[in-house]
């Protein structure tokens, strides 16, 4: 059986895992690899997958639990990508608010899939606005626990990788990466932008080339990463909407600008609100990985009759009052008009983090690829 790459993407919730792995799959085909893609989440209804599954690449979701608690589901996810995409390279995403991969997923994974899986340098992605925050001591407007996490994911991390470069000057970008190599001189640090395309084949040459996944392994206090994740109420939701001509980007502005308003009036923490709203064969994006001013959108959906709605938020509350907040904030935006249907709409807080192996030494690479 051949060898399969598997580069691992880490990183804090809206740090831009989901669109890099979009792009490094459209510029390995381009070069003939056959890619597969992997997302997981601890419930169905993911965004993420609906992105990736808009284009032709193979996409396997492991939802229910994260990587590291339902370690066989990875495996699984990785053998049925490797059988009917034969992919030559795979990409996962673990949940935004997982650490401790090393000694959960890399170790295992090296250890039980020599020969079967190549397993790459763990890439952790790191906004650049809240790395610049933790590394002044902050919290980058987490939750202490939370930021907490942040931290832990960048102690553990072979790769630092600073994203949204647009959103700095040259020189803050520069002043980031050397306070961050400071910081966290176990970790090579390195600078990628979607946007404008800079570091990306840098990286990826990089994570192809090395083998040497998961170097260390840290110390992680579980009561403070449990809390972390426990603090944010967590919402999926599939919604069928219909209506007579509806301006489908407009709506999508609407909803997720009024569900913005309501957080930043209760100031909470949002970790990552995200929205894929379809119509037939045209869809519109839209993120919020903070206060109203990060709010963004992508692509359009035009206008039509039908349209699907996933949506997914991960914010500092308790899951019922998201839930309420974003029953509420539909039920405002729709009217005689315009109807919405839940197809399902799930809202909870992640349960305590109990991984299936949790290694206490570091296993050997695989060699030279
Ligand atoms: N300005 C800018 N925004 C970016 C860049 N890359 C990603 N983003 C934006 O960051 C937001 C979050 O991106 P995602 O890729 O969904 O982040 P993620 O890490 O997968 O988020 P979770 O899956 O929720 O943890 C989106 O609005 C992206 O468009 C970039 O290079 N520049
Ligand atoms: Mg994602």
């Amino acid at each position: 059986m051949k060898t399969t790459r598997l580069i691992l993407i880490g990183g804090f919730l809206g740090a831009g895992k989901t669109t890099l792995l979009w792009e490094a799959a459209q510029i390995l085909m381009k070069k003939g690899q056959r890619v597969g893609l992997i997302t997981n989440d601890q419930a169905s209804e993911l965004v993420d997958t609906a992105i990736l599954l808009r284009d032709e690449v193979k996409v396997a979701e492991v939802n229910g639990s994260c990587f590291c608690c339902n370690f066989p589901s990875l495996i699984d996810a990785t053998k049925k990508l490797k059988k009917e995409a034969e992919a030559d390279v795979i990409i996962a995403e673990p949940v935004g608010s997982c650490t401790d991969l090393s000694a959960t997923i890399l170790q295992p994974l090296k250890q039980n899939l020599k020969g079967e899986l190549l397993v790459s340098p763990l890439t952790v992605l790191a906004d650049p606005v809240r790395l610049a925050d933790i590394l002044n001591g902050g919290h980058a407007g987490l939750h202490p626990s939370a930021a907490y996490i942040f931290k832990k994911q960048l102690e553990e991390s072979d790769i630092i990788l600073i994203s949204k470069t647009d959103l700095l000057s040259a020189d803050e970008l520069t002043l980031l990466t050397e306070k961050t190599k400071i910081s966290y001189p176990g970790a090579e640090v390195k600078t990628i932008g979607v946007v404008t395309g800079d570091g990306i084949e840098s990286w990826l040459n990089e994570v192809l080339s090395r083998s040497d996944a998961g170097k260390r392994l840290i110390e992680v206090d579980y009561n403070v990463y449990a809390e972390g994740e426990a603090v944010l109420g967590w919402l999926n939701s599939t919604i069928e909407l219909s209506g007579k001509s509806i301006d489908w980007d407009i709506f999508a502005r609407n909803l997720l600008c009024g569900l913005s308003k309501k957080f930043d009036n209760l100031d909470t923490s949002v970790g990552h609100v995200k929205l894929i709203l379809e119509s037939g064969n045209r869809f519109v994006t839209g993120n919020l990985t903070g206060k109203e001013e990060t709010l963004s959108f992508k692509g359009s959906a035009g206008e039509s009759e039908q349209a699907r709605l996933t949506l997914n938020a991960r914010v500092e509350m308790s899951p019922e009052t998201l839930e309420r907040i974003v029953r509420d904030t539909l039920s405002f935006h729709t009217n005689d008009n315009l109807k919405s249907r839940i197809i399902v709409m799930k809202s909870f807080s992640p349960g305590r983090p109990n991984p299936t192996y949790r290694f206490d030494y570091v296993v050997a690479s695989g060699g030279n690829f």
